[in-house]
């Protein structure tokens, strides 16, 4: 621990998922309820935008009623007394890693609490439905989407990420099935630049092979004992 000052954190569904938030994949999960290909896409939304603005209203609407979880508050403390530099890029578009306190996050598939005019390219924050098409309240015109990265759009602030993955000295992924890229990649971005990458997941994930290093069980107890360890062995 005493070489490591750089660090960047991966997290998934999973770090929500015992705040009641459903993950994806898992057994009972989003996909298993909602074809990836009616939610999830800028056809689908071009096709049935009902369909696709009702899920993501119910979505937008349940997560307001989740609270941070152990492993939320474990990553905000790591991220106030981490002396050196420090991202948590999150896949999640729920708030809870901000909630809990964390305040150098980074969202790469968006965020459920905005709201993005296609018009005039401007993103509001959101906690309403968006259902009945209301106007931009920058320019007025009814044409908000939700603010999330659908498949085969461009994940955002690639280049930050890319930057901070460059330097890190540890790569850690937390709740996430490697399943969906470029988030899956960059444990191996991370390893060709030298650092150090651990995994801490329920179960071994899709890419558990390319990590060093590998914890297993719920977010809610390996995420606090791993802060601590790294806490106290820096002090
Ligand atoms: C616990 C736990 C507990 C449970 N404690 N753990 C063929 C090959 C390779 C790539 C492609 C391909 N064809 C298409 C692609 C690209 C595509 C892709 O990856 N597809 C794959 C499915 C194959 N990717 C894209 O299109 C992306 N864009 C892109 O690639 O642009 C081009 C580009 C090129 C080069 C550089 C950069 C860009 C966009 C992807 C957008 C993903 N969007 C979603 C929806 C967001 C909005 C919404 O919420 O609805 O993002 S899909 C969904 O998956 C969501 C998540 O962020 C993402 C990842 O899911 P996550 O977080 O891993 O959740 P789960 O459920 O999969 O896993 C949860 C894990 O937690 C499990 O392992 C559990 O065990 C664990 N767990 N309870 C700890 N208590």
């Amino acid at each position: 621990m005493k070489d490591i000052r750089n660090i960047v954190i991966l997290s998934g569904a999973g770090i929500s998922a015992e705040s009641g938030i459903d993950t994806f994949r898992s057994e009972g999960g989003l996909w298993e309820r909602h074809r990836v290909e009616d939610v999830a896409t800028p056809e689908a939304f071009a096709r049935d935008p009902d369909l696709v603005l009702r899920f993501y209203d119910m979505r937008r609407a349940a997560i307001q009623t989740k609270e941070p979880n152990a492993a939320h508050l474990a990553l905000a403390r790591l991220d106030a007394e981490w002396p050196g530099e420090l991202l948590i890029v999150t896949q999640n578009v729920d708030n809870l890693h901000e909630r809990a306190g964390a305040e150098r996050v980074l969202h790469m598939h968006g965020e459920h609490l905005l709201a993005w005019c296609t018009a005039c390219d401007t993103r509001s924050p959101w906690t309403g439905t968006l259902i009945e098409r209301p106007p931009c309240p920058v320019c007025g015109e009814r044409a908000l989407r939700p603010d999330v990265v659908w498949f085969g759009e461009m994940p955002y602030r690639m280049d930050e990420i890319y930057a901070a993955l460059r330097e890190a000295d540890l790569f850690v992924s937390i709740g996430t099935s490697g399943a969906v890229y470029p988030a899956a990649g960059f444990v191996r971005n991370a390893r060709e630049m030298g650092a150090h990458t651990l995994e801490l997941n329920l179960e071994p994930s899709k890419g558990t092979r390319w990590f060093e290093e590998a914890r297993h069980g719920p977010a809610t107890q390996i995420v606090p004992a791993w802060v601590d360890e790294v806490l106290s062995a820096a002090s």
